[in-house]
């Protein structure tokens, strides 16, 4: 052909090659990273500097308030519920964030459905190990990416990250993210947790820069 260059011999080459095929798709940096945040690549150690050890055999999980079925429970009976994975990015208030974290553990919609809160159960409050506390509505509770999580990147969750069990929210700034979760409880009035009393942002959407109040 004619107009058949050499550069366009190489590109048909690549395309019957499948050379530049990742088999996944990804938003333009852009898209994905919200304002004022920097992308890393290791995943740093946010808390209060205590770690407390729970070994799974002593773990339990309380989980009350205004629900109808009030729950208690130990590593396998956790273990025993329904299990998602899911590959969600984290953004610290700090102004890191970090893409892909696969997490497996169970879904909030799945702990919604155990526990069914009442009519005026309108918020959650996470109670930690370490005595950490955080707060927010049943909505955000209830996204779709919402979990508790044992696993990240196919290992259990270090201890340093709140192993054996964290809650991981990961549309809001990670603060609301409780390592070490003990407790979490559905209540008709808001309670403001260890950083919201600090002045930290009530709500924390990354995207509106929700950082402090
Ligand atoms: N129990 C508990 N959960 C916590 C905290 C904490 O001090 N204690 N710190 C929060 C803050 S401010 C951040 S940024 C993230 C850090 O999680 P990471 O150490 O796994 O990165 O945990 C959140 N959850
Ligand atoms: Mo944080």
């Amino acid at each position: 052909m004619a107009d058949e260059s050499k550069l366009t011999r190489t590109k048909q080459l690549w395309a019957q090659t499948g050379k530049f095929l990742t088999g996944h798709t990804t938003r333009p940096e852009t898209d994905r990273l919200p304002p004022g945040q920097h992308l890393v690549n290791n995943w740093p150690i946010l808390d209060l500097g205590q770690t407390p050890n729970v070994p799974r055999e002593r773990w339990r999980l309380d989980v009350g308030g205004s629900v109808e079925n009030t729950v208690s429970w130990d590593w396998s009976t956790f273990a025993a519920q329904p299990q998602v994975q899911k590959t969600t990015d984290i953004h610290c208030v700090t102004s890191w964030s970090r893409y892909d974290n696969a997490w497996e553990g169970i879904s909030t919609h799945h702990l919604l459905d155990v526990v069914m809160p009442r009519e005026d159960a309108a918020f959650v409050l996470f109670t930690s190990n370490d005595g950490y506390t955080t707060n927010m509505a049943i909505e955000d509770f209830a996204s779709p990416d919402a979990m508790l999580v044992h696993s990240w990147q196919g290992e259990p969750l270090p201890l340093e990250h709140g192993g054996p069990v964290r809650v991981v929210v990961p549309h809001l700034y990670f603060w609301k993210s409780a390592k070490w979760i003990r407790k979490i409880e559905f209540v008709p009035r808001d309670q403001l947790g260890f950083w919201e009393v600090r002045g930290y942002h009530n709500h924390a959407d990354p995207w509106l820069e929700e950082r402090y109040s």
